[in-house]
């Protein structure tokens, strides 16, 4: 199994942030709980040397999954309850249930209070579901129990979405109501954080509207005001570019980067995710990066590949557009339709979930490996699309010329250096790892029958463990 070791390489505390959801699970625990917090990327505990815990709390993106179902085994065997909860405890239900003492499903803070209260009273239930919180009520997750061995802090400001793509959870998850965090509340847990570098982790930092984009100016504002000095980076919408005193106050306010999804070089495959927001008012995609990153804020922009709409030739057209467009680091995932999204109920029952012996397969649903059957394309075919595809935007050449602009523009030219290396790097990897998976699926993924079937369908007090699963992505 390999897992993403922060401290195996350099480039790899790159690749892993703070998981939040158990830092704000924390802050939802009465005091009278002795927490530890474990983010098996970081280090994978010997927990048999550990004091017994009297309750094991697990959080799990999908691709975790079975890490988690391990760890969950191994406590469950000790006679400790095991409680489950984030996104894949939630899109799946009744598979995590089955693994685990109880699973909470959705937003934790209307609900966690009942669970421990069952875990003291012996009384814990199966199920528990949680509901979209009253974004006033979130107290301040508790930084300090995860320290060490992270490049960024993290913090939430907002949650929800109202575009609801096709191939993403966040709206399933958490609404499509787009939910702010009292800005005063934000202020004092930014105080909180350790971390020079802080990942916001909202979905979209500034919102579609223009009460977002207000309520946004009024968070750079309290930020700058309260003199914080951090370094920040955040997803955002392009309609960011649109706004001068925005894209000011962001930049002053410690803004060094944001990732913004422009999903597909073209205008069908903008229509199928279903992102039509990005073609509003006919938008200039280039005029719109130049206008971020003269605030000297860079610019990820993360694109999808396999898309039906998508014909061979969309790797090296992807990486042209990410040029043309003159983002700074370029971040092209495989179509992959993740349990509880709109693609997944399209793709399920019409038979095109090529990586389907569930839960094991999970382990591959990171987005790096062609997990689905494609329309145009074998699965051997789209990974060859995805080298291009890379190797394109990250040769040596382009690399080292993308760098060279952001040094002569004084654009954050070590954060891109450091942004691009460590993507050149961990693509390496990733590369590696979907050959091995291709070769030892080819019979799921890679062959025409698949592509025709396409048209067809402490004692006294209580101790509580709280663990984030790990990906194990390279084990095919
Ligand atoms: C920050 C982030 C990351 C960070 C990781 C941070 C971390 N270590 O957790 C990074 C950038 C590394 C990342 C990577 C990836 N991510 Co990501 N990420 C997010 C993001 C934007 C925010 C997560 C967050 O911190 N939320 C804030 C906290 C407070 O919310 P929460 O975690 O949901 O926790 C709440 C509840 O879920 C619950 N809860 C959570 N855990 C537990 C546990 C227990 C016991 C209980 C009771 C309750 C509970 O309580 C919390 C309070 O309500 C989410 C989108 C989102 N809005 O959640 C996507 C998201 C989680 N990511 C997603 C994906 C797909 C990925 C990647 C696979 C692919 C990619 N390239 O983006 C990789 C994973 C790589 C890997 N190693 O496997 C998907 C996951 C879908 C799924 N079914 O798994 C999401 C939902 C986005 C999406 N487009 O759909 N991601
Ligand atoms: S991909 Fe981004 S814009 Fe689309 S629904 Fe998800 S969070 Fe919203």
């Amino acid at each position: 199994m390999c897992l993403t070791h922060v401290k195996d390489g350099y480039w790899n505390r790159y690749r892993v942030w703070k998981p939040l959801g158990l830092l704000a699970l924390a802050a939802l625990t009465p005091p009278e709980w002795n927490i530890t917090v474990f983010d098996e990327n970081v280090r994978i505990p010997d927990y048999g040397a550990l004091p017994r815990p009297d309750l094991v709390g697990i959080t799990a993106f999908t691709s975790q999954a079975n890490r988690a179902y391990e760890v969950a085994a191994d406590f469950r065997r000790r006679g400790v309850p095991v409680v489950m909860g984030g996104i894949h405890a939630t899109m799946c239900p009744d598979e995590a249930a089955a693994r685990v003492a109880a699973i909470v499903t959705g937003e934790a803070e209307p609900i966690w209070a009942q669970v421990l209260s069952d875990v003291q009273r012996g009384a814990l239930q199966s199920r528990y579901a949680g509901a979209h919180a009253d974004m006033a009520a979130i107290p301040p997750a508790r930084h300090a129990l995860l320290t060490g061995g992270y490049a960024f802090g993290s913090i939430q400001t907002t949650r929800g979405c109202p575009l609801n793509c096709s191939f993403c959870s966040v709206t399933a998850f958490n609404g499509y109501k787009y939910r702010q965090r009292p800005i005063a509340d934000v202020i004092r847990e930014f105080a909180t954080i350790p971390e020079k570098h802080v990942l916001i982790v909202d979905d979209n930092l500034i919102g579609t509207n223009r009460e977002h984009l207000a309520r946004a100016k009024e968070l750079f504002r309290a930020m700058l005001g309260a003199g914080l000095r951090k370094q920040w980076i955040a997803q955002v919408t392009i309609n960011m570019a649109d706004d001068e005193e925005l894209l000011a106050l962001a930049a002053r306010a410690g803004c060094a980067g944001v990732f913004i999804g422009f999903e597909s070089p073209t205008t069908a495959g903008l229509k199928e995710v279903g992102k039509k927001f990005n073609l509003v008012n006919g938008r200039d995609f280039a005029a719109s990066v130049r206008r971020i990153q003269r605030h000297k804020i860079l610019v990820a922009g993360s694109f999808i590949m396999g898309l039906d709409s998508d014909q061979p030739g969309i790797g090296p057209r992807i990486a042209a557009a990410a040029a043309r467009y003159g983002v700074d680091i370029l971040n092209t995932l495989f179509l992959t339709p993740l349990p509880g999204t709109r693609l997944w109920d399209e793709l399920e029952p019409a038979g095109r979930v090529a990586a389907d012996k569930f839960p094991e397969d999970w382990k591959y649903y990171t987005l790096t490996f062609p997990v689905a059957r494609y329309r145009h394309f074998t699965g051997a075919g789209i990974a060859q699309e995805m080298e291009l595809c890379d190797r394109t935007f990250y040769s040596l050449r382009n690399t080292l010329r993308r760098i060279g602009r952001s040094f002569w523009r004084w654009r954050k030219p070590l954060f891109a250096l450091v942004t691009n290396l460590s993507y050149r790097h961990n693509l390496r990897r990733a590369r590696l790892a979907c050959r091995d998976f291709l070769a030892a699926r080819r019979h799921q993924v890679g062959d025409d029958r698949h592509r025709r079937q396409l048209g067809s369908k402490r004692r006294n007090v209580p101790e509580a463990a709280c663990v984030a699963a790990s990906s194990s992505t390279a084990d095919a």
